[in-house]
């Protein structure tokens, strides 16, 4: 039997387990930063330099965080489905870069990349090179103090947008991992699915918002769930 196509969707949850916080969860960022002061872009162009200060501060908590056996399961099924002719496709809400260090290849950031800047008045992209400052001037306009992450904030717009619905319609199944399901447009995944006949399964903690949209869930750690998804997967079509 040919694999399916399946499009997953991955959140803050699949990186608690290596280390890194989640937004919403009791301890997470959101308790301790106002999301409308780091996460906006009203709060970039009242006070650039704490947003900076937030993201360099996260910055090196990811140097030292590593893949964990969620990641590792999620690019090992990509790599089985891909010798039989059928497509994985990770969509990540998280800006790091476990996925891609896991050996997911098919990965499409679409809330940016914390391992990249970006110019917030010409929109150069360049690779991250130590902590971010509105001193900073742009390699390719000149203009000083508009370097920021490349990251997307509350009224941006969601990078690589034709390509994830291009990947959803595709597949035969949609995956969301380890998000709350509260930030759209991946809040609406989901729904865009069904409509489009693709059957739907949650994995996270504890059923998200929107539980009850889904066809069928799985709830506990990641790190835990996953190598046992991925096993049956693989194991239903044979290896
Ligand atoms: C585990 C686990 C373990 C823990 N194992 N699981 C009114 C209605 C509807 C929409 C809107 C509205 N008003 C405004 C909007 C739009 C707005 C929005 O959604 N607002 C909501 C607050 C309502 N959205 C936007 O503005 C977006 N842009 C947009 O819509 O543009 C228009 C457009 C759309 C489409 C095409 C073209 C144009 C932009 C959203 C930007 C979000 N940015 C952030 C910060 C930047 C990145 C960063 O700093 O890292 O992205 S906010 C933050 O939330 C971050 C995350 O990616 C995002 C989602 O969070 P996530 O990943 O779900 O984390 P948590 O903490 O919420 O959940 C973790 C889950 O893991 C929990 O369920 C745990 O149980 C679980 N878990 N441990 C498994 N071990």
């Amino acid at each position: 039997m040919a694999p399916p196509n399946v499009f997953i969707l991955t959140g803050a949850g699949i990186s608690a387990e290596s280390g890194l916080s989640t937004f919403r969860d009791k301890d997470g960022l959101w308790s301790r930063y106002k999301i409308e002061d780091v996460a906006s872009i009203e709060g970039y162009g009242r006070d650039p330099q704490r947003v900076l200060d937030f993201y360099n501060l996260r910055g090196g908590a990811h140097g030292d965080v590593q893949p964990n056996a969620g990641h590792i399961a999620l690019a090992r099924l990509e790599q089985h489905w891909k010798m039989r002719g059928a497509v994985v496709t990770v969509c990540t809400q998280n800006i790091d870069n476990l996925h891609e260090r896991a050996g997911s290849r098919r990965v499409i950031h679409m809330h940016g990349e914390l391992a990249k800047v970006r110019c917030h008045n010409c929109g150069n992209v360049t690779p991250r090179d130590g902590d971010l400052s509105i001193n900073l001037a742009c390699a390719a306009c000149g203009q000083i103090g508009g370097m920021r992450p490349h990251v997307v904030w509350f009224g941006e717009t969601p990078l690589g947008m034709d390509a994830v619905y291009e990947a959803l319609a595709a597949s035969k199944l949609f995956v969301s991992i380890g998000t709350s399901g509260s930030v759209y447009p991946a809040g609406g995944f989901v729904r865009a699915a069904r409509e489009a006949d693709v059957a739907t399964m949650e994995i996270n903690l504890e059923p998200s918002e929107n539980a009850d949209a889904f066809d069928a869930r799985r709830y506990g750690k990641a790190s835990e769930v996953l190598p046992v998804w991925v096993d049956e997967m693989i194991g239903s079509v044979g290896r």
